[in-house]
């Protein structure tokens, strides 16, 4: 059965799949006042499914907190050092692991020992009244969270070992010549990595430099580079979270953030409306649809992540293992295995196969379309934007988060982030993205293989079906 079969099936009894998207919840918040011994704090419930801790990684969640004073809404930042389980679902989920950021504008909720399953945990974290000070009238605390993976420290490799990919921009070790002379292992974080003909050197072939680089180097060894330990969301923004930053940011920089004016946003699945003065999704885990690159800064540096990096892509797609030609990040050269739909009617992602989240594993992670690390999405659905090592721009970064806030106007300000979706370089383009059932199968719709690099390099782009986004944040040491 060929995928265009597959999706015949799928229009025709869509409605018996089970979906596949992000189900983490906030049910309860509140914040407490100082008495006595006790520190301002904030205690929240939070619950999700299919999470695990295994021998290779463990997922988590990233919580934040806003503060709505009444005239405006500021990051709630929160003492590094403090949080702790208060108490758990039932006795088999393993205790929480609490770990406030060290910049103190969020929380990692984990299970802290090995497990797989749903979990529930009640949490308290300690207000920082410096950073956010009290006050004594009107406040009100309103918190997000999105599902993270995380990536643990190791060497990786990058490139595909079919001569093939090096016509997609596919990164390899020159032999003096500007020739193939096998793939580039990545061993450490603090690294300068060359590029050029020379030989040993990171090397790509570019057939517009616009497109898949300018073949310049070095990249810097503060590039983050994948070896060291970063989360990485585990599926791509929902649109419940964009509507929630939308809330949230102000209706000056809400007018500019807004993505639902396309005559084509519902048609893909876009459910973001205004209602009674607030922006409401009517399919809240759905993915995001129609944003582009200023829109994926703005949301990244309001949720106090950073966008990650080309080298960082590779290595949450295969981990550690062995380079295979072709190879999708599901540890296959073949997409007859994937299960993993997007339902052309509901517009909703669906597995064709009968099995659910709760079933994946390491056997079966080609048909979820799983990630080495079970990453979701990372090839298929929308496109990856990633920081390019392509450009000037995008080997500058140096992976600063960002702050919690975003300026009047609706721009993120972190410095170091690239900007703008008009070819201003910094970013580019892996992956592959969906662009609907007409869309022909191509080397980039909708699936990608880990190594193609065929826009690796292109910071264009507005609003579109197959745009969305994910984020990630540097682990804490
Ligand atoms: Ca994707
Ligand atoms: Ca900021």
């Amino acid at each position: 059965m060929n995928w265009k079969e597959v999706i015949l099936i799928a229009l025709m009894v869509s409605s018996n799949f089970v979906c596949m998207a992000t189900d983490v919840k906030i049910t309860y918040v509140e914040t407490v006042s100082a008495f006595g011994d006790r520190p301002p704090s904030i205690n929240f419930t939070i619950e999700w499914e299919n999470s695990w801790n295994n021998d290779r990684n463990h997922d988590a969640s990233w919580v934040f907190f806003k503060l709505d004073q009444g005239y405006n809404t500021t990051h709630q930042f929160l003492k590094p050092g403090t949080g702790k389980m208060v108490w758990k679902g039932d006795s088999s989920m393993p205790d929480a692991k609490v770990e406030v950021a060290d910049d103190g504008s969020g929380v990692f909720v984990y299970g802290g020992s090995k497990y797989r399953g749903d979990l529930l945990y009640h949490i308290t974290v300690e207000r920082d009244t410096v950073k956010t000070p009290l006050r004594t009238r009107f406040e009100r605390v309103e918190p997000a969270a999105i599902e993270m993976v995380y990536i643990p420290e190791g060497s990786f490799t990058l490139g595909d070992p079919d001569k093939k990919a090096l016509n997609f921009g596919a990164f390899y070790q020159s032999d003096g010549e500007g020739n193939f002379d096998g793939l580039v292992e990545i061993t450490s974080e603090i690294q300068e990595i060359p590029v050029g003909p020379e030989s040993g050197s990171l090397y790509y072939q570019s057939e517009e430099k616009i497109y898949q680089g300018d073949q310049q180097g070095p990249i810097p060894s503060e590039f983050p580079k994948g070896y060291d330990a970063f989360y990485i969301m585990k599926y791509e923004v929902s649109q419940g979270l964009y509507a929630k930053f939308l809330n949230l940011i102000g209706s000056t920089a809400a007018t500019v953030r807004v993505n639902l004016g396309s005559p084509n946003y519902e048609k893909h699945g876009g459910t973001i409306s205004l209602k009674d003065g607030k922006y409401v999704a009517g399919a809240p885990e759905r993915r995001n649809v129609y944003f582009h690159w200023d829109d994926m800064m703005a949301f990244t540096d309001w949720a106090a992540l950073r966008p990650y990096t080309e080298f960082e892509f590779t290595k949450a797609s295969r981990g550690p293992s062995k380079p295979m030609a072709q190879e999708y990040p599901w540890n296959s050269s073949s997409i007859d295995e994937m299960a993993l739909r997007i339902d052309p009617v509901t517009q909703n992602q669906v597995m064709l196969s009968g099995l659910t989240e709760a079933d994946l594993s390491e056997s079966n992670r080609a048909q979820f379309g799983a990630s080495y690390y079970w990453v979701m999405n990372l090839a298929g659905s929308m496109w990856e934007k990633v920081i390019t090592v392509g450009d000037e721009v995008g080997r500058a970064f140096t992976g600063v988060h960002g702050d919690g806030s975003i300026s009047y106007y609706g721009f993120a300000d972190v410095e170091g982030w690239p900007e703008g979706f008009q070819e201003v370089k910094g970013y580019g383009y892996r992956g592959g993205g969906y662009y609907g059932v007409k869309g022909e199968i191509t080397d980039f719709n909708p699936f990608s293989p880990i190594a193609y690099r065929t826009y690796g390099a292109w910071s264009g782009g507005p609003r579109n079906a197959a745009y969305g986004y994910r984020a990630a944040r540097t682990a804490p040491k």
